[in-house]
């Protein structure tokens, strides 16, 4: 804390984000109780270092002791401190940083502050203030709208709502000394609680947003937003101290749940995914010009990311007519960007003048990085890369985005396997954020550093696989489907199935999300693997039998459902049932019921032990990669935290014993991995594998 001319100015100094731990709030609290019995100081001006305001109270406390003094106590210090507290923000202001600021008597912010409440994506609520101080000075409607939805608001809408008193010409911190000095020298006002609205006045309007909340929440999975709306309603309802006791009562119910402990899970994995030894000491190489093999959905996507991102992107296709297509879908995945208004129009055409299409190789020749996104064959893949080896230059980074084929292979097929990489993009590539990085045998670590450098710049959430069949999320896919089609043998039904796996959060059952991708491209993979097929394994044919039927899914009109002429969504088809009812028949197996619990336990097993062998095998560096997989690309839901983190919650003496009952009906596929007994025996869960 410094001093001047009667302006004490406290700085914020605890990077990377000035999170709002322990020690740091043990420190504020002295400062203030410092500056308040400094005689020479007048006003206060709270300040931070670094690249951001407090960007919320320290995640990584939550789930250990308290340790005093907690937030809200520093809160209503700030808030009691009779002389002035002025907060000058900048970068984000997010959850306990911005209820700090509420607690303030003046708040400012640089231009380009971002200020929000995202507890809710974390599970809990505001539980230093913000429940009762946001809709006191914003009003119940507009903050119900900031904290259900936990998305944060730029510093102009901010001024706007009357959340903050001004958007600062230049720093907020020299503004708001000089506001200070200037009070201090009685040249200007500081506005005063009295001169804030208190919307309470409208107790009415605040009802009635209460209620459209609750009535817009419907029936909510997640414990968190009709807890957010109680603490909004108690702020009209009750004397202030009361109210802050309410939300305190409300947090820390909440702050236990399982669905908070699944979604910090999930904030502390998508950090740690980037952390990987080989990394650290690695600087990626320079990527300006990008080119893409291929312009069918996969690779127009692959372009626009990039495209997007600001590269230099050369699209190559077989001829003209192809060409033509796939810039097409390029530039109609960008028209629906200026369309949503995420991009100008003016931009767009800048933009465009960064994409270029060839049918040549040649064109590659300066290319800093080529990702192959080409027909899912190896002869196909490993002849572009043996052109693309004769025709890009030294240094040049070579990506397949092959989703399941072996990449050392393919690696196998240049004179310079250290640059060949996999780059396993999700459909559709513009838009899905995970991006599977498939490390290869002998791809170089700056490669990789590469990869992750790319993923950043492309917004994707970038998680490292080791080469396997099906890499890690494919893989788990695979022991999904295997269970369920078990179960469709065993006297389950693909609708029911379906159901069972949407009551539980997926956002589609594992036969909807078949139909939507097309069942030749897993029986095409079944065929593949055919030859190396474990006969002692189980194998259940339906999906096969639907692909000579010509039931291919949606593009083919019917799969496990039925689709009218354009319709996603299809109706149950009786005919399904008869083929698998035959396919019973002919095994001698004699239907059995089988309820939701037992589809939803047996699902998570198969892929909680799928994930133990990927883990196992090194496929995944971390439990947590594996979670983040499935949350990412595969629909998991979020609020349950992934596979690995569901089976440390269920616990992993139950779920492995689980396993072994199944593997008395089918030993192979059940058979648990021997990291459950491992960690078992020595008291340990999958997370304790997760090390920062
Ligand atoms: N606590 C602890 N660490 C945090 C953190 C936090 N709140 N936020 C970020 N980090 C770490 C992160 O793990 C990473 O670490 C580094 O900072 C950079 O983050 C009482 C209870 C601010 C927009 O939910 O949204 O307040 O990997 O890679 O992309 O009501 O971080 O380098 O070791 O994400 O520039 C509410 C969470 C908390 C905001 C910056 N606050 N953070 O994004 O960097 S709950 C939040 C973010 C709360 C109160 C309640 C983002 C960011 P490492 P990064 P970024």
């Amino acid at each position: 804390m410094s001093t001047t001319d009667g302006v004490a100015t406290v700085v914020i100094d605890n990077p990377p984000v000035n999170a709002l731990g322990a020690d740091l709030r043990r420190d504020l609290m002295t400062a203030l109780r410092d500056a308040e019995a400094d005689a020479s100081v007048q006003v206060i001006v709270l300040a931070a270092a670094g690249r951001t305001w407090p960007a919320g109270a320290d995640i990584r406390e939550f789930g250990q002791p308290p340790r005093d003094p907690w937030l809200p106590e520093v809160c209503s210090a700030v808030a009691a401190c009779p002389k002035p507290v002025i907060v000058a923000m900048h970068g984000n202001a997010l959850g306990g940083g911005l209820e700090l600021a509420l607690a303030a008597h003046v708040r400012l912010a640089d231009p380009g502050t971002r200020l929000g409440l995202p507890e809710v994506t974390l599970g809990i609520l505001p539980g230093a203030g913000g429940t009762q101080r946001l809709p006191r000075l914003i009003g119940a409607r507009a903050a119900l709208g900031m904290m259900t939805s936990g998305l944060p608001i730029p510093a102009e809408r901010a001024l706007e709502l009357g959340l903050i008193d001004a958007v600062t010409e230049g720093e907020a911190r020299l503004a708001a000394q000089r506001l200070a000095a200037a009070h201090i020298a009685g040249e200007a006002s500081l506005p005063s609680a009295a001169e804030r609205p208190d919307h309470r006045m409208d107790a009415s309007d605040w009802l009635a947003a209460v209620t459209e909340a609750r009535k817009g929440l419907g029936v909510s999975r997640l414990p968190a937003p009709p807890r957010i709306i109680d603490c909004v309603e108690a702020a009209l309802l009750l004397p202030e101290e009361e109210g802050f006791a309410y939300e305190r009562t409300a947090f820390e119910e909440l702050v236990s749940t399982p669905e908070a402990a699944a979604l910090r899970h999930a904030f502390l994995a998508e950090r740690r995914a980037a952390r990987h030894p080989e990394l650290a000491a690695t600087k990626p190489r320079e990527i300006a010009e990008i080119g893409v093999i291929g312009g069918g959905l996969m690779g127009s996507g692959i372009a626009t990311a990039c495209l997007a991102a600001g590269y230099r992107v050369t699209m190559i296709e077989r001829d003209d007519q192809a060409l033509t297509a796939g810039l097409a879908r390029v530039a109609t995945n960008r028209d629906r960007a200026v369309a949503k208004g995420q991009l100008s129009v003016a931009d767009r055409e800048t933009e465009w003048s960064r994409m270029s299409g060839a049918t040549a190789m040649s064109a590659l020749a300066g290319a800093d990085l080529v990702i192959e996104a080409a027909f899912e064959d190896e002869g196909v893949k490993t002849a572009i890369f043996a052109e693309l080896d004769g025709v890009v230059k030294p240094g040049a980074v070579l990506a397949t985005n092959t989703s399941y084929l072996d990449v050392n292979r393919i690696a196998a097929a240049t004179s310079r396997p250290g640059d060949v990489i996999g780059l396993h993009f999700f459909s559709p590539a513009q838009v899905m954020k995970l991006l599977e990085v498939v490390v290869a045998e002998r791809t170089s670590p700056d490669v990789t550093a590469t990869a992750f450098a790319l993923a950043k710049r492309l917004g994707k959430v970038a998680v490292r696989a080791g080469v396997c069949d099906g890499f890690i999320g494919n893989r788990v896919l695979t022991a999904y489907r295997t269970a369920t089609d078990f179960l469709l043998e065993d006297g389950a039904s693909p609708y029911q199935i379906d159901r069972a796996m949407v009551g539980w959060g997926f956002p589609l059952g594992p036969y909807q999300v078949l139909d939507m991708a097309g069942l030749d491209i897993s029986w095409a993979r079944r065929t593949r693997l055919a030859e190396h097929r474990d006969p002692s394994e189980r194998y259940v044919a339906i999906g096969d039998r639907l692909c000579k039927l010509g039931r291919l899914g949606q593009k083919a009109g019917r799969g496990y459902y039925l689709y009218a002429e354009g319709a996603r969504t299809g109706t149950e088809d009786p005919e399904v049932l008869e083929v698998i009812a035959a396919e019973r028949t002919a095994k001698g197996i004699e239907p059995r019921r089988i309820t939701e619990a037992e589809i939803q336990r047996r699902a998570l097993a198969a892929m909680a032990n799928e994930g133990a062998r990927i883990l196992e095998e090194k496929i995944a560096a971390r439990p947590s990669d594996i979670d983040l997989v499935m949350l990412t690309g595969y629909g998991f839901p979020r609020w349950r935290g992934g596979p690995m983190q569901m089976a440390d919650q269920v616990g992993l003496l139950e779920l492995r014993d689980t396993l072994r009952d199944y593997a008395r009906e089918e030993e192979t596929f059940w058979r648990p991995a021997a990291l459950w007994d491992e960690l078992i025996k020595n008291g340990r869960k999958f997370a304790d594998l997760n090390a920062d």
